[in-house]
C-alpha cells in the first residue's frame, strides 16, 4: 500500500491499551501516531519506578495473541493457579480457579508489558511521540493541542481521535466540552495502599509463588501478586473514612503497624519496608466510571479506562481494555472510511459489556474480602462444583465464563444470573449436599439453562 493512500489514526495515551492498539492498527495498513503524556520508559524508566504488577486472562491474552505477542509476554508472566486464602490464625487453603493448569490467571510487570507493546508498536509502523500531552482539541476543523512538561506547546492536525488516554482522560474531558456524555463516577469509598514482600535472603519466593494471595478480613482484605524476581506487590484495600479499620484512623506507619500486627500477622513478618512504604505510597483512590456516550460523530472516540473504569476486584480492567482494542482495530480495518459508523457500532456493542463487568467487578469485592467464609457461599460453590462435572456442556462457574473464555462479559452476567437463581433454588431447604439428588439436579441445569457456546 501506497504511504499516502494509508489510513490515518491517530492515538492519545501509549499506556496498556493505546500501545496495543497501535500495534493492531499498524499491523492492518494504518497511519498510526500515538501522543503520550510521560516521557518514554523505554528511556528513563517507570514513573515511580516501583514493580506493579496486573493479573492477564485469557481475554487479554487473546488480543495479545491477535498481535502475535501472546508466547513473549507469557514467557516473562508468573502463573496463578488460585487464590490462596490466609485465615487470621496463619492457616492458609488454595482454592483453584480452574479445571486443572489449562485455566489460571498470570501476574505480569505493567512496566514491562507496556514496554514490550512499545516496541511492538514501532516494530509494526506506528510513530511514537512522548512528552506529548493532549491539551485541548477541536472536534470542528481537527486540530489538537499537546502539551510538553516545560510548558511549551505546539499544534497538530489529526483526523479522528481515538483517546487511550487512562481514568484521568484528557479527551474525555475536551468531548465534554463539546457534547454531554452522560458521566457519572461512583467512588467506592474504599482506597488502596501499596506494600512488597520482598524475595527471602537466598532466592526463591517468601509464600508460594503460583498463587493470587488473599487476606479476607470481612469489610477489607490484603491480596498479593508475584513478580519474576520473587518480590510480591501487597495491596491493602480498606474504606477511606468511619470508625477503625479505616484510612483515616492509620495516619502514619505506627498505627498501621500495630493494626497489621493484629490482623496480617503473617504477611506483616514478611514486609522489612513496611514502614517505609507506609508512608511513602498514597492512599490510591477507587470508583467506578460510566458514560452514556463514548464517541462524537466520526472525530473522536474513547476506550479503555477512559470509557469505562472499573474497580479493580475482577482484574478485568486491562483485559476489558484489550478486548475494546482488539474489537475496534477489527471495525476500522473493515470500514476505514466511515469512522463515525464504525465508532457507533464500536461503542453500541462493547458498553453493555463495559456495564456487565463493571457490576461483576463490585460484586466480586464482597466475595473475595467476605463470602469466602460464608457457609452458604460454601455449599453453593460445591454444588457449582458439582455441576461443572455432570452437566459441562450447560454450566460454568461465572469466575471461569469471565477469566477463561472470551464469552461477552454481558452474557456471562446475564448467564450466572439464571445459574445462580437455578443453584438457589435447588439449595433451598438443604444446608448440606448429601440430601441434593445431584443426577436430577444436572438434568435440571441441561434442560433449563442454554448450551455454553463451543469454542470461544
Ligand atoms: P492506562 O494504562 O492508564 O494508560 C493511559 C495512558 O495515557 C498513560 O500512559 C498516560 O500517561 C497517558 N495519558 C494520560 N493523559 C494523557 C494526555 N493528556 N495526553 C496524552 N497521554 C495521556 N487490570 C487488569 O486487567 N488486571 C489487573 O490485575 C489489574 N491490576 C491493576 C493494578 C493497579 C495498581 C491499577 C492502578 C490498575 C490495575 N488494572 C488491572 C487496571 C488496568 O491497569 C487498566 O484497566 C489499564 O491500564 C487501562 O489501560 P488504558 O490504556 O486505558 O489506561
Ligand atoms: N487495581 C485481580 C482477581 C480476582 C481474584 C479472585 C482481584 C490492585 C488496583 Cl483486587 C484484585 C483480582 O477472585 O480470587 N484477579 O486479578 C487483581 C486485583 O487487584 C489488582 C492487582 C489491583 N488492581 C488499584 C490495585
Amino acid at each position: 500500500m501506497n504511504a499516502n493512500t494509508r489510513p490515518p489514526a491517530t492515538i492519545i495515551g501509549a499506556g496498556l491499551v493505546g500501545s496495543l492498539l497501535a500495534t493492531l492498527l499498524a499491523q492492518r495498513g494504518f497511519d498510526v501516531e500515538v501522543f503520550e503524556r510521560r516521557p518514554d520508559p523505554r528511556l528513563h524508566g517507570f514513573l515511580g519506578g516501583r514493580s506493579i504488577n496486573l493479573a492477564l486472562a485469557e481475554r487479554g491474552l487473546n488480543a495479545l495473541r491477535k498481535a502475535g505477542l501472546a508466547d513473549v509476554v507469557l514467557a516473562q508472566a508468573v502463573m496463578m493457579r488460585g487464590r490462596m486464602v490466609h485465615a487470621p490464625d496463619g492457616s492458609t487453603n488454595l482454592q483453584r480457579y480452574g479445571l486443572d493448569d489449562s485455566e489460571v490467571i498470570r501476574s505480569v510487570s505493567r512496566g514491562g508489558l507496556n514496554i514490550l507493546l512499545l516496541n511492538a508498536a514501532e516494530r509494526a509502523g506506528a510513530r511514537l511521540h512522548f512528552d506529548a500531552a493532549l491539551a485541548d482539541a477541536d472536534f470542528e476543523s481537527g486540530d489538537i493541542t499537546l502539551a510538553s512538561h516545560d510548558g511549551s506547546v505546539r499544534a497538530h492536525r489529526a483526523g479522528s481521535l481515538l483517546g487511550c488516554d487512562g481514568a484521568g482522560s484528557a479527551l474525555r474531558a475536551a468531548l465534554s466540552k463539546a457534547t454531554d456524555l452522560g458521566e457519572r463516577v461512583e467512588p467506592l469509598g474504599h482506597g488502596y495502599k501499596e506494600l512488597e514482600i520482598p524475595p527471602p535472603e537466598g532466592g526463591g519466593f517468601a509464600i508460594e509463588a503460583n498463587a493470587l494471595h488473599i487476606w479476607p478480613r470481612g469489610n477489607y482484605m490484603c491480596i498479593a501478586l508475584p513478580n519474576t524476581e520473587g518480590n510480591f506487590t501487597v495491596t491493602l484495600f480498606l474504606p477511606n473514612e468511619g470508625p477503625f479499620p479505616s484510612f483515616a484512623t492509620l495516619p502514619g506507619a505506627a498505627t498501621a503497624r500495630g493494626f497489621f500486627e493484629d490482623q496480617f500477622a503473617d504477611a506483616l513478618a514478611l514486609m522489612p519496608t513496611f514502614d517505609e512504604d507506609w508512608d511513602a505510597h498514597p492512599v490510591g483512590q477507587l470508583a467506578t466510571l460510566y458514560l452514556e456516550r463514548w464517541h462524537l460523530r466520526g472525530r473522536a472516540v474513547l476506550l479503555g479506562d477512559a470509557a469505562h473504569a472499573i474497580v479493580p476486584f475482577h482484574g478485568q480492567g486491562m483485559n476489558a481494555g484489550f478486548e475494546d482494542a482488539v474489537e475496534l482495530a477489527a471495525l476500522l480495518a473493515a470500514q476505514p472510511g466511515d469512522p463515525a459508523a464504525v465508532f457507533a457500532e464500536f461503542a453500541a456493542r462493547r458498553k453493555p459489556n463495559a456495564d456487565a463487568i463493571a457490576a461483576m467487578s463490585l460484586v466480586n469485592y464482597i466475595e473475595m474480602r467476605d463470602g469466602v467464609a460464608d457457609p452458604h457461599y460454601l455449599l453453593k460453590r460445591e454444588l457449582a462444583a458439582a455441576l461443572t462435572v455432570r452437566a459441562p456442556t450447560h454450566f460454568k462457574s461465572h469466575y471461569r465464563m469471565v477469566s477463561f473464555t472470551s464469552l461477552p462479559y454481558a452474557d456471562c452476567l446475564e448467564r450466572d444470573r439464571r445459574q445462580d437463581a437455578l443453584m438457589e433454588t435447588l439449595l433451598a431447604g438443604h444446608d448440606r449436599l448429601e440430601g441434593i439428588d445431584l443426577g436430577a439436579a444436572s438434568e435440571r441445569v441441561r434442560r433449563e439453562l442454554p448450551p455454553l457456546p463451543q469454542g470461544i
